[in-house]
Parts: C-alpha cells; structure tokens; sequence
C-alpha cells in the first residue's frame, strides 16, 4: 500500500491510523463473508447505553438498518472495483476524484462515507457517566480557538442546525487549527476536491443529523437531539485523536 502521489507522507500515516482505529472495533468475520471487503462494527456498547440521551430503539435501527446498509452498499460498488479494496477507506475517500467514472464514485461515496462516518461516530460516543471532558490540552486549544467550551458546543450547535438536510457536523484539525464545518449527506471533511463548502481536515468528532440520528425520539427537534448528544460525547477519545493528530 502506497500513499497517493499527492498526499503527504505525514497525512497518509494520519489517515491509515484512522483506519486502523475503525479495523480495530470490527469482530471476526464468519467464513460466509470473508469475500466482503468491509464489515459491520461491533458498536462498543449496548443498544441502550446512552439512554435517555438516545434511545436504544433509535440505536439499533441505526447501527443494525442504515449502517449495515452502507457496508452492503461500500461491498457492491467494489465487488467490480477489487484493487480498491486494498486501500483503507480513509485513503480511498481522500482519493475519490482519482477513481475513474461517475458509476463507481458515487457510491464509494455515498457508501464508503456512510460507513466510514458511522464508525467514526459510534467511537465518538459513550454513557454518560464516561462522557468525561477534554484533555487538558484539547481544552486548552477549545479555548484558544472558541473562547469556551461553552462558546465552542454553541458555533458546533449552529452549524449542526443550520445543515439543510441530511449531513454532519464535525470539529476537524487542520494545519494544526480547530475549526467547525458541517457536510451534507455522507460527506466528510476526508474527501478532497468534492465539498466545495466546507472545511477539510482530519475529523476529531462528528454529528450525524440525519433525521434517522433522531426522529424516532425527538421527532423535529434536531436542537433538543443536538443539546442531549454533548451528555454522551467521548470525550476521551476525541482527545485522543487531537493528541494523535495535533502538531
Ligand atoms: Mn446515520
């Protein structure tokens, strides 16, 4: 496995622990799907863990509905497409423009980024009573950044709100800055030269405002879901990933 030509050594080795941070949640494969490239993760705690905050029914149709689905979909598009099953997806979702017709990148896309954004947010979550806080560090650069953690939950809340649609909201680190960007449908902030409008970088936490993330519990209140989903933020393994990736 080499780094695309144009990606720097430093951001490869970022991208490939990335992956290796997904890889690590997926249980052992049966020996019927040893031919699918990618598996569901196993999600890291009970359907009903992260109660009242979001519901265990909402959990499971999430995870066990329309991620599944995203894996059947990122299997299918490479069923035809076998060298590009030996890259991480990481990798391969910040090399979409060099991968060649319409016909196969867009559902990399929409399936490769489905499923790699909901592992990445299965791992941003946790119960409440092991949300924690940032590392001293992380907080430091909250601050430095947004003024407050407060200020900074607000801006994050904003741009999660103001997502027409479906799509996420994310705090990325970017040439050793934090910033708040938001992407519609399964786009990240990974995907090079396909989300004109938003800031690329590598994601520390992401929120999924789809209304699949809600709708059973909070019905329209997207702000209500936005508000209860700080109580189950991983803040330990956000702060990991600043550590990992800051400068
Ligand atoms: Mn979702």
């Amino acid at each position: 496995m080499k780094p695309a030509s144009h990606m720097k050594r430093r951001q490869f080795v970022q991208l490939a622990t990335l992956t290796a941070a997904g890889a690590a949640m997926q249980p052992g494969r049966a020996a019927a799907e040893t031919t699918a490239a990618h598996s569901l993760p196993a999600l890291p705690y009970a359907f009903g863990a992260l109660e009242p905050h979001i519901d265990a029914r909402t959990m499971e149709i999430h995870h066990g509905k329309h991620h599944a689905a995203y894996v059947a979909g990122l299997n299918a598009a490479l069923a035809n497409a076998p060298d590009l099953t030996k890259q991480p997806l990481a990798v391969l979702l910040a090399d979409l423009p060099a991968v060649s017709g319409e016909s196969l990148r867009t559902p990399l896309r929409n399936h490769g980024g489905g499923h790699w954004n909901h592992t990445f947010f299965w791992e941003t979550l946790a119960p409440a009573a092991d949300s924690g806080k940032p590392s001293e560090k992380l907080a430091a650069a909250i601050s430095a950044e947004f003024s407050s953690l407060d200020a900074f939950k607000k801006a994050f809340g904003e741009a999660a709100a103001k997502r027409f649609g479906s799509g996420w909201a994310w705090l990325v680190l970017a040439g050793g800055k934090l910033k708040i960007t938001s992407t519609p449908n399964q786009d990240n902030p990974l995907m090079k030269g396909l989300v004109p409008d938003a800031d690329l970088g590598t994601p520390l936490l992401g929120l999924d405002v789809w209304e699949h993330a809600y709708y059973l519990h909070y019905q329209n209140r997207r702000p209500d879901y936005v508000t209860a989903w700080w109580n189950v933020v991983n803040w330990a393994a956000v702060s990991k990933r600043f550590a990992e990736n800051g400068e």
